[in-house]
């Protein structure tokens, strides 16, 4: 983009000016951050229009998400141009900080978590590979809260990150969508075919934004991420009803539509039920169906062949509604027939889940929806009667099947099945969630449509969680082994060959300790906290939920601290407990938990006698950022799920690829993360999912048992009630409950001797630092394959059938393929 500084100085000198209208001198830290950005935004404008030109007839990927967890881009977008260091230069000429420039930029929370990050690594998979593939969702104007710590609490602040305007994104009114909700059907006989009309509906203006997406090595190709905002028709008052002087009414006419994207839900596997999350899910899809169409038809294709020209995925069921909006545009926009529109639809969409946790399959009242969406209620009720007319052809008297996959029954509209009827794949996101998937969740859908199951494993952007985040890794392992791995992934395997190299070896734990620095550094300052860096870093950073059982690493630091204060030799190594995450703001026993996490950091970092042993931390507002600074910090990475909750996982990939060494339990991808490492470089502890499934069905499991049983447990668990706390009275009471009145629903008693156990051989192999940086290196090398770019592959080769312009990244072979479990 610039060939060299100088260029880029007058460039940029010149853009100030162009823009703000003031000199550099003159220029706030954030008017110079706008100005960079608007340099590098209007030259991906340019390539964003070539690359539009040269892919119109090439199949376009459509992924449809409510969450977009994109981080932030400017950094990560000068390393993909391979500028960084130039344009660094040329501010330091002109007396500008790089890095006070990239501070500036917000972290846009327009997700919740692992979803939501996953949509953002494919975008740019997709963008690195050269697929045409989107974006599509939603332009919340508050983002995900801000988590403020206060007295031990958490607390929300609203995440206006609009405020002063968002450089990256282009405003598209042009290109704007009407959206109806609500008001009636009339159905009319014209010419012997009957026709739908939507009268006395609620318009809405879809407002998109657009925000360009570019891979590393592969600046020219740039896709795009389309988000929508809610606007009034009309785009100014109701003047009809101000006029009149009902001036509330006309305000408030405005206010509700803007509402539709006024915030994201902040519940990740949660239900809402609310009619505002159903109408910002209709109105992301009609939004990016209508702007697929629109723009389909200026390629002068068939209608008949949409689905060999598009493809449309919809993460999770959050945007099923694509399936009757498609329907509702080719039969009555486009006078298709219902046949041939259920073709179309079926073979353009494909499905993932990501959750089999039962209170996050969405299902929404009849009434509220029919109301809505009138229309698309009618599509949806025929698609369910056809279903059902052909399952009871084929199953004749197998009552219970046929009940169980309806779409519409006891009085609510069932996502799930509804996305898993109208796609062409549906798919888990690591091999044990699948298999989950086929065998429990949708086991009667297995039945009859088993061609549609199939696995994707998740993976990670190792460019942004590794080259960009861990420059010091980086250029180790590219003086290792050259730069290939920036391109493929699975040529980080070739870090083996240094396994005995104790040179290397030595590189290598310099280059943590060092990362470990700068996160101390920020405990620092961020908290007035110090901790050591010489201290193992045990890390668990992720939403707080239950099922992720934060809990049963507290109790192990619990009980940590029992055994330092009755043998102060007990404990060998300094140890450094560090946690974040959110929960979700009305999911009361989280923040409990999170209050717990604070309250024991209180108590142990302040006592004399264990301090210099062991230190807990509880960062504040984890997100995208933090999480860059925390990944390549991190020793041990704990991923320890009760097995079979955890869909996939991402985060335990974000650590691996930093060297970070996992302890955790069979579950999600932590399953192929040991396949990959083999178990000597892992540790695996607790219940299989096999056991927890047969629990959950059959019973059997009683948590006082393991209460009486274990002295150690028990002490830790009395202490969560009796005092030990010395503030904290009955306030942990709801945990202790959990555990003993309502039977441990996550199994964190029962595998809470395994997992000390699994903790001691950690720490053992610590003690050795050559084997453990050995360890380290194994799970970097064999990190290769969850790179969301092998996930794509998958993705475009066998689900969206699309070509990938880039052959400089090799396929995966059959090698792997078979071990990831895909067919
Ligand atoms: C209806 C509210 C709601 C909101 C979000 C329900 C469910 C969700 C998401 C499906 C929750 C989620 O983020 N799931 C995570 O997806 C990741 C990417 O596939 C997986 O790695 C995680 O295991 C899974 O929990």
């Amino acid at each position: 983009m610039f060939d060299d500084k100088e260029k880029f100085k007058l460039a940029y000198l010149t853009k100030i000016s162009e823009t703000e209208g003031i000199t550099l001198d003159e220029g706030s830290l954030w008017d110079k951050y706008k100005t960079l950005v608007l340099l590098l935004k209007e030259n991906m404008s340019f390539n964003r229009a070539l690359t539009k030109k040269s892919t119109m007839y090439t199949k376009q990927v459509y992924y449809f998400s409510m969450e977009f967890l994109i981080g932030r881009l400017l950094h990560y977008y000068l390393v993909n141009m391979e500028i960084e260091e130039l344009v660094r230069e040329g501010l330091a000429e002109l007396h500008i900080n790089l890095d006070d420039l990239l501070q500036q930029e917000v972290d846009p929370g327009l997700g919740n978590g692992g979803l939501g990050r996953l949509a953002a690594c494919f975008l740019d998979s997709m963008a690195f590979l050269g697929i045409s593939g989107h974006g599509n969702g939603m332009r919340y104007k508050y983002g995900l809260f801000e988590q403020k710590i206060r007295n031990g609490f958490q607390t929300e602040v609203a995440d206006n990150w609009l405020k002063n305007g968002y450089p990256w994104e282009i405003p598209r009114t042009e290109k704007s969508i009407v959206v109806k909700f609500k008001g009636t059907i009339r159905a009319e006989s014209v010419q012997d075919k009957l026709m739908f009309y939507h009268e006395h509906y609620e318009p809405v203006l879809a407002v998109p934004y657009d925000i360009p997406i570019m891979s590393y090595d592969n600046p020219s190709n740039i896709n795009n991420l389309r988000l929508w905002s809610a606007e009034p028709v009309a785009n100014e008052l109701d003047f009809d009803s101000f006029n009149r002087g009902e001036f509330d009414q006309a305000v408030s006419l405005r206010s509700e539509v803007e509402a539709i994207s006024y915030i994201l839900y902040p519940d990740d596997n949660g239900r809402s039920g609310k009619e505002l999350r159903l109408k910002q899910e209709y109105f992301f899809v009609a939004a990016g169906l209508g702007s697929i169409m629109r723009s389909f038809k200026k390629r002068n294709i068939s209608l008949g062949d949409f689905s060999k020209w598009v493809a449309v995925h919809i993460n999770d069921t959050h945007p099923v509604l694509c399936i009757p909006e498609l329907m509702r545009i080719l039969i009555d926009e486009e006078g298709l027939g219902w046949d041939q529109a259920w073709n179309i639809t079926v073979n353009t969409i494909s499905f993932t889940n990501h959750t089999i946790m039962p209170e996050a399959l969405e299902k929404w009242p009849v009434d509220l929806f029919k109301n809505l969406l009138p229309r698309i209620y009618m599509i949806v009720e025929e698609i369910d009667r056809r279903f059902k007319e052909r399952l009871a052809r084929r199953f004749l008297d197998d009552w219970e099947l046929i009940h169980n996959t309806q779409i519409i029954k006891d009085g609510q509209v069932q996502m799930a099945n509804l996305a898993v009827i109208g796609s062409s794949s549906v798919n888990g996101v690591a091999a044990l969630h699948t298999e989950i998937l086929k065998h429990q969740v949708f086991k009667d859908y297995y039945r009859v449509f088993s061609y549609k199951f199939n696995n994707k494993t998740n993976g990670i952007n190792h460019r942004r969680f590794l080259l960009a985040a861990n420059p010091a890794l980086s250029e180790l392992i590219t003086e290792a082994i050259g730069p290939a791995w920036k391109k493929n992934a699975e040529e980080l395997e070739n870090l083996l060959f240094y396994k005995d190299n104790s040179s290397f070896i030595e590189k290598l734990a310099k280059v943590k300790y060092l990362n470990k620095c700068q996160l101390a550094k920020h405990v620092k300052e961020s908290q007035g906290l110090e901790i050591d860096p010489l201290s193992i870093f045990d890390v668990q950073v992720k939403r707080i939920h239950a099922y992720k059982r934060q809990l049963l690493n507290i109790l192990k630091v619990m009980h940590l601290y029992n055994q330092v204060k009755n043998d102060p030799q007990s404990v060998r190594d300094p140890q450094t407990f560090i946690f974040g995450g959110k929960a979700a703001p009305g999911y009361h026993y989280a923040k409990t938990i999170i209050k717990l996490i604070n309250t024991l950091a209180n108590k142990i970092n302040k006592d004399p006698e264990v301090k210099q042993k062991l230190k807990v931390v509880f960062l504040e507002n984890f997100n995208v950022s933090l999480g860059e600074l925390i990944y390549p910090a991190a020793d041990i990475s704990e991923q320890i799920s009760t097995a079979s909750k955890e869909a996939s996982g991402t985060g335990n990939m974000k650590f691996m690829v930093n060297g970070a060494v996992t302890i955790g339990t069979l579950d999600g991808a932590n399953v192929e993360i040991k396949e990959a490492v083999g178990e000597e470089n892992i540790f695996i502890f607790g219940l299989t999912a096999e056991e927890v499934l047969r629990y959950s069905r059959e019973g059997g499991y009683k948590s006082l048992d393991q209460y009486y049983s274990n002295q150690s447990l028990r002490l830790c668990v009395d202490q969560l009630v009796n005092g030990f706390f010395e503030t904290a009275g009955e306030e942990f009471r709801v945990i202790f409950d959990s555990l003993l009145l309502y039977n441990d629903d996550y199994f964190v008693l029962k595998d809470f001797n395994a997992y000390l156990e699994a903790y001691q051989k950690l720490q053992d192999s610590y003690a050795q630092q050559d084997i453990w940086h050995r360890t380290s290196l194994v799970n970097i090398a064999k990190a290769g394959i969850f790179s969301s770019d092998r996930s794509i592959k998958e993705y475009a080769n066998q689900i969206w059938k699309t070509n990938f312009r880039r052959f400089d990244s090799h396929f995966p072979d059959k090698r792997f393929k078979n071990k990831l479990g895909t067919k």
